[in-house]
């Protein structure tokens, strides 16, 4: 009987219509004449959701019935931007959602602008995280996304007076369509405490047991994630802390209010805000909290789960694949070991041989201040049972290291391997290292672009090498998803791609980008692939404009353009240099020589710095401050402009990436794991300006090095030029930087003496980003990207061979490569 009442999903315009007022009516409890775009917004959702919903539960179920090895993806940041346009496309109902609504009166993309990003991550990790789930999705991969529902995702940035102000993103102010909040999926996490010895007579054997001194309760927040082109909708599952009891009520009873709610809003705190880091290791106990709450939820859930499947403890890692998003995750090689000896009874050796053949690791970064350790002391706190295990793995570990190693190498040498590879670092105080840790936890560990998990293997794990080999370590070049990247952000241009491929199937698989190859003559479709560029052009300005009052005539400049986190290795300050250096040199030009040697060039700046990142605050404010002068200046009228965008997210990138002709991927050679705006750009018919430097690399290989403009020292080159900065008291600016530099203390752009540190850490302070030694050579590049841009022709072409050329840098490759080499699934087919 109840088949005959199943929820229907929509298919007809009609369908929609009636769900649509339907939500109104009820959910809302509105009426259609009082209805805004807001609650259009979220009754439009609430409908597209219930479809999704549908084949959410059907898909959820078949995996069930049919029981294949699942991938976990635990993340501490999912940065998914919206989701309902995402939701639409996937589920190929856009066109009548639009139709739909502008017949009840509505404005699709008005609609559109109402829901707020879900901005649960800082950067690269977390949007690649939200392209993982999208492809997994897509592939029909049965998989789970693990993380955490911060009630506050990244700040939202403000530009008061050129300076960067954070203001808090609460982001679920209204009801938020796309969660579905699980109240009876409530799984009790324990910190502090301590940890007991249990003597039991009858098998003669001593078991641990964790007293924790504090509870708290997570509850779990189900997102679907729709697949492109298939039913499939996987689920993407964040906890949110609550407090085992709502009041102390003695304490309430006897007056003492203020502390009765305490205990409720310390256990709340933990699920509160998402740490504002990229990068960048804080080391705050709340983190260590952050990270444990959700590993123990996540792992309880999975264990569960393959409980229920009465399967053998054997076919754990042959069920169940969990990789690790970085190191913030590796508790959860800690707790499955503690789940199976002290919960489930199992050996050592047992229960270590699953825990390793159940993880894989991925890394993303080379850079020292990015690589967690946590303090002996804390750990030993909060995580007492934790603590014990990691010394136990640690014991295990070296002992095997030193066999291995104690008949060829030294004494000496044998102590430095040890100490190099252990857990534990030796200093003052003693700290776990989450990196050593994870690698031996895991079977694989892969880094994000080839130079990257080759520089992994010489550098900063290159003792690892010597134990395992270099079998453990591998390579899965990042890529992002052409669905929301090209289809969603770039609809003009998706559009003429489909119509010369015979439709949208290259979504599915972009290598058949391939063949837009065959069009480099086609005049009318170069043309078209021009109108569509200024188009987004127009877009773009459009979007200055609102923000920032500065009109641009899109039909005048070249658009360079540079948005990421603020970041001294991703180097704003070489671009932003470069641009005062192009502002002296038009202010050096008559009118008549400008006219005939400039061309014009707006320089579009986004992204946010860290809270408490001085340098990276002081370059937006140098950046503001250089936009004040030179937007005001009649002589650089036409000829140069130079925008900060303030509050970059993903929405805006969707609409500021489409409209780039050159975009900048400037990091120091070397410390830029991968990148994947890089991609972003290309995919959107961009060219790149960029160093030798991780997925760049690849980038050039597969387009042609005619495409993209390179400069800069290589990688290899790096530490020698550093060592030889060490030696220098101060160095040797080259003459164009040191133009740059009296402009700026000559009090140009506001107080001289204000960018002290910034100009300091290049001429004084051993310049660690090598900014100096690039800036002839950017400035190269540059010259290089005015040139080329003249012949508009050329352009053109090698705009559409480069994009021709992005079919290897689609998620859904990576995904393929990570189900293959590591986790070893298949795809599940729905039937
Ligand atoms: O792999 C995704 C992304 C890379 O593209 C960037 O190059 C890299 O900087 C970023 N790494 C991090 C590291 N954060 N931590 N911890 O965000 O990963």
């Amino acid at each position: 009987l109840w088949k005959k009442f199943a929820v229907k999903e929509f298919s007809e315009k009609s369908d929609f219509e009636r769900d649509f007022v339907h939500h109104i009516e009820t959910t809302l409890a509105r009426s259609m004449y009082n209805c805004d775009d807001l609650a259009a917004y979220q009754a439009a959702s609430n409908t597209v959701r219930d479809k999704l919903i549908v084949e959410w539960n059907e898909t959820q179920q078949f995996q069930t019935l049919k029981d294949p090895k699942r991938i976990y993806y635990l993340s501490l940041e999912f940065l998914m931007g919206r989701a309902m346009d995402n939701a639409m496309l996937n589920a190929g109902v856009k066109d009548l959602v639009k139709d739909s609504l502008s017949e009840l009166g509505f404005n699709l993309e008005d609609i559109l602008e109402q829901e707020p990003d879900a901005a649960l991550g800082n950067g690269g990790l977390g949007r690649l995280a939200a392209c993982f789930l999208d492809s997994l999705s897509t592939g029909k991969y049965p998989s789970w996304g693990y993380g955490l529902r911060y009630q506050y995702g990244i700040f939202a940035q403000r530009i008061i007076d050129g300076y960067q102000v954070e203001t808090p993103d609460y982001w679920l102010t209204f009801s938020n369509p796309w969660e579905i909040p699980r109240h009876e999926i409530q799984i009790p996490v324990d910190f502090y405490g301590f940890v007991e010895e249990e003597f039991n007579p009858q098998t003669n054997e001593t078991k641990k047991i964790w007293k924790g001194g504090e509870r708290v309760i997570a509850v779990a927040y189900d997102f679907p994630i729709p697949g492109y082109s298939t039913k499939n909708v996987n689920n993407l599952r964040l906890w949110s802390a609550k407090p085992t009891t709502e009041f102390d009520f003695s304490k309430f009873n006897s007056g003492d209010y203020q502390n009765s709610v305490r205990l409720q809003q310390r256990a709340e705190s933990i699920t509160a805000v998402l740490y504002p880091n990229d990068n960048f290791d804080q080391g705050k106990e709340l983190r260590l909290k952050q990270q444990y709450f959700w590993v123990a939820a996540s792992l309880h859930d999975i264990v569960r789960r393959f409980k229920k499947t009465k399967r053998p403890w054997s076919e754990f890692p042959l069920q169940v694949a969990i990789q690790l998003n970085d190191t913030h995750p590796t508790l959860a090689i800690v707790e499955l070991q503690r789940i199976f000896i002290d919960l489930e009874g199992f050996s050592w050796d047992d229960a270590w041989e699953i825990v390793v053949k159940t993880f894989g690791y991925t890394n993303h970064t080379v850079m020292q201040e990015a690589l967690e350790k946590w303090p002996i002391p804390l750990f030993e706190r909060l995580l007492p049972r934790h603590l014990e295990i990691i010394y136990t793995i640690n014991f295990f570990f070296l002992q095997q290291v030193e066999k291995k190693f104690q008949s060829t190498y030294s004494q000496k040498e044998l102590e430095n391997l040890l100490s190099s590879v252990s857990v534990i670092e030796e200093y003052y105080p003693k700290q776990v290292r989450m990196a050593n840790l994870a690698i031996i936890g895991s079977h694989r560990v892969n880094g994000v672009a080839e130079l990257h998990s080759e520089l992994i293997k010489t550098t900063i794990f290159k003792d690892f090498v010597k134990v395992y080999g270099d079998k453990k370590f591998t390579n899965v070049t990042n890529g992002v998803t052409p669905r929301r990247w090209l289809r969603e952000a770039n609809p003009e241009l998706a559009e003429l791609i489909a119509s010369k491929l015979g439709g949208y199937e290259y979504l599915l698989n972009l290598n058949l980008l391939k063949n837009l190859e065959n069009y480099l003559d086609d005049k009318d479709f170069k043309h078209k692939w021009d109108i569509v560029k200024l188009n987004n052009k127009f877009r773009l300005t459009k979007l200055i404009k609102k923000l920032t009052g500065i009109e641009i005539n899109p039909t005048e400049y070249l658009f360079d353009i540079q948005v990421k986190r603020i970041h001294e290795y991703k180097r704003q300050q070489l671009n932003i240099f470069g641009v005062i250096h192009r502002y002296l040199w038009i202010k050096s030009l008559s009118p008549k020589e400008r006219k005939s040697l400039v061309q014009p060039k707006v320089y579009v700046f986004g992204g946010k710095s860290a809270p408490g990142y001085y340098m990276a605050k002081l370059i937006i404010k140098l950046i503001n401050a250089v936009g004040e002068l030179v937007n005001n200046d009649a002589d650089a009228e036409g000829y140069l402009k130079c925008i900060f965008v303030p509050d970059y997210n993903v929405s805006k990138a969707q609409i500021i990436i489409p409209a780039s002709d050159i975009s900048e991927h400037i990091s120091t050679a070397g410390t830029e794991a991968s990148g994947t705006s890089n991609m972003k750009f290309v995919l959107n018919g961009g060219l790149i300006i960029g160093t030798v430097d991780g997925a760049n690399v690849e980038i050039t290989r597969e387009i042609g090095e005619d495409n993209i403009f390179l400069f800069g020292n290589l990688a290899e080159n790096v530490e020698d030029i550093r060592h030889a900065h060490r030696y220098a008291p101060h160095l040797e600016l080259p003459e164009s930087l040191k133009q740059v530099f009296e402009a700026i203390e000559s009090g140009k752009f506001g107080e001289g003496d204000e960018y002290k540190p910034l100009l300091d850490s290049v001429r004084y302070h051993k310049d660690y980003y090598l900014v100096s030694d690039d800036f002839d050579s950017y400035l190269q590049a540059q010259e290089l990207i005015d040139e080329a841009y003249k012949d508009r022709d050329d352009w053109i072409q090698k705009s559409i061979i480069s994009v021709a050329n992005m079919g290897f840098f689609s998620s859904d490759r990576c995904i393929e490569e990570y189900a293959e080499m590591i986790w070893d699934v298949e795809p599940l087919e729905r039937d």
